[in-house]
């Protein structure tokens, strides 16, 4: 499934639901104009603090294929397999961003964790974003700025269900919410054709 196939209705705020079992998708493909989306791109490629953090993968500690920084409102921690990331503070453009992120989805957001996937090679494997400090039907925004990536989705166990992909545009914000991350697995695949960085960054409610 592409772009091109996916059930789009109910145009509310600049973004639309993407018809899903299990789950609820919504997507703006321009959540904000190039022009907006390049400024933006160069501000949190320059001020952000990048941080190459290894993680723990079936008992060993490998390097992520992406950086990473992590961004949260004072006294909001978060862990995940089996590091926790040192919070840095909102800079101007970051709470602009939460702001129009947070007025269009209509949710509050007290953290952002953000991903440089450097080049074709950098990838996020199959998971979910379902920690406990999330709690148990998380909102969590999506905007992606810089290369095109395709974000992949697949049911944890409806066999019969195709796996979707949705190509996440510079300047684009999904929202996944409901029971999606309790049914469904995301990812970002490697590449093999040469494309240049991508900035992804995803808005989170921690419950401490
Ligand atoms: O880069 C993306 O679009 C996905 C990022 C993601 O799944 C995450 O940060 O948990
Ligand atoms: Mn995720």
């Amino acid at each position: 499934m592409t772009n091109d196939s996916l059930t789009l209705f109910d145009q509310a705020g600049g973004l639309e639901s993407i018809l899903l079992p299990d789950g609820e998708l919504k997507f703006a493909a321009r959540f904000y104009s190039p022009a907006d989306a390049d400024r933006l791109f160069q501000s949190l490629l320059d001020e952000t603090g990048w941080r190459h953090e290894s993680i723990h993968v079936w008992g060993k500690l490998r390097l992520q294929p992406r950086l990473t920084a992590w961004i949260a409102d004072p006294g909001v921690a978060y862990s995940y397999s089996g590091i926790t990331m040192q919070p840095g503070s909102w800079t101007p453009a970051l709470s602009q961003i939460r702001q129009a992120v947070s007025a269009a989805t209509g949710r509050p957001y007290n953290s952002v964790l953000l991903n440089l996937y450097r080049d074709q090679q950098d990838s996020m494997g199959w998971h979910s974003d379902d920690e406990a400090e999330l709690g148990r039907n998380p909102a969590i925004a999506s905007l992606s700025l810089g290369a095109t990536r395709t974000f992949k989705l697949k049911h944890k166990t409806l066999a019969e269900q195709k796996t979707l992909s949705i190509d996440l545009q510079h300047g684009s914000l999904l929202l996944m919410a409901g029971s999606t991350q309790h049914h469904w697995q995301h990812a970002i695949a490697k590449q093999t054709r040469l494309i240049g960085p991508r900035i992804n960054l995803t808005f989170r409610q921690i419950y401490c």
